[in-house]
């Protein structure tokens, strides 16, 4: 038992002894300091609301502060967007040509974007459950009609070598990045809490539950979702740096960093795909996993030093 905890077992039991009549004076004069001390602070909040309408009040600016942060980061995802428009019709062209070696390349060159787009997916659940969702989101698994998208064309080219049938669920996959595309435009659908829920949700997501390779499990290239689900949730967090003590901003830097190092070793340069990710041993996925909770963590702390709830 910690120090704290005796004193308020100390308190809570002088209050047990007491008989109930006293118990209820007690309650009602602190009720009484209560009501007082809110009445108080509103007397002062209609008196600090009444002068000059047009001087913004602190939360207003400190609100205006953050969005723009937001919409800094919602640029380079709308660049993202585009590129991850074109990979996508790329890698169409490369379905229809029938080689399916070059098909697999070009199912992995278009990859990336949308996987550091994602850290946003809250503000536009369809286009990622139609863009990225994994069997286990339906009820019927593969079953489902609504198993479509990136996993699918996925499993049809390194499970099942079919390139006829991944073709009409990447034409789909177009009309899905479009509207991901619209999205993405309209700022109304994003939002400085919205989003640091999204960024600590993907952080905790990749030690927690991609480390198992859910997320790759044909084409065995979970590092290269590892690598850009952090490159994503860095990106939203960076326009917030300068708001924050160099305290922080050194953490954060320093564990993302720790976790870019964890994956180097098992990438080429200039090549976008990774080793696959049944060649780690249970040391080196530890390493990521070590990496990816320090990142986590310093994230929450930036987010708490924002007041960002
Ligand atoms: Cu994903």
């Amino acid at each position: 038992m910690i120090k704290s905890d005796k004193v308020q077992v100390f308190y809570s039991e002088i209050l047990l002894m007491m008989k109930p009549k006293l118990q209820s004076v007690i309650f009602a004069i602190a009720g009484f300091i209560l009501v007082s001390a809110i009445g108080l602070t509103q007397v002062q909040a209609t008196q600090s609301n009444q002068p000059d309408p047009s001087t913004p009040k602190p939360t207003q600016v400190a609100d205006a502060r953050l969005n723009s942060r937001v919409e800094q980061g919602l640029e380079y995802f709308r660049d993202l967007a585009a590129q991850q428009l074109s990979l996508t019709e790329e890698l169409l062209v490369t379905l229809k040509s029938g080689d399916l070696e070059a098909a697999r390349e070009a199912y992995v060159e278009a990859r990336p974007p949308y996987e550091e787009i994602e850290v946003l997916a809250a503000s536009f659940e369809q286009e990622d459950s139609d863009i990225d969702a994994r069997p286990y989101a339906f009820a019927e698994g593969e079953a489902s009609s609504e198993f479509k998208g990136f996993h699918r064309v996925e499993r049809f080219l390194f499970r099942d070598n079919d390139i006829e049938a991944a073709i009409p669920y990447t034409e789909e996959l177009l009309v899905s990045i479009r509207s991901l595309i619209d999205k993405l435009d309209d700022p109304s659908n994003f939002n400085p809490s919205l989003n640091f829920e999204g960024i600590i949700g993907l952080a905790t997501e990749v030690p927690a539950k991609k480390i198992s390779s859910e997320e790759e499990t044909w084409s065995g290239q979970t590092l290269l979702i590892f690598k850009h689900n952090w490159r994503g949730i860095y990106s939203q967090y960076e326009p917030f740096a300068d708001l924050l003590d160099s305290r922080i901003t050194e953490q954060v830097d320093t564990a993302y960093e720790a976790c870019m190092d964890s994956i180097a070793p098992f990438f080429t340069e200039g090549k976008t795909a990774a080793v696959p990710y049944t060649n780690l041993s249970a040391g080196e996925r530890r390493e990521i996993v070590e990496a990816s909770y320090e990142f986590r963590n310093a994230l929450i702390q930036a987010r708490n030093a924002l007041g960002i709830s």
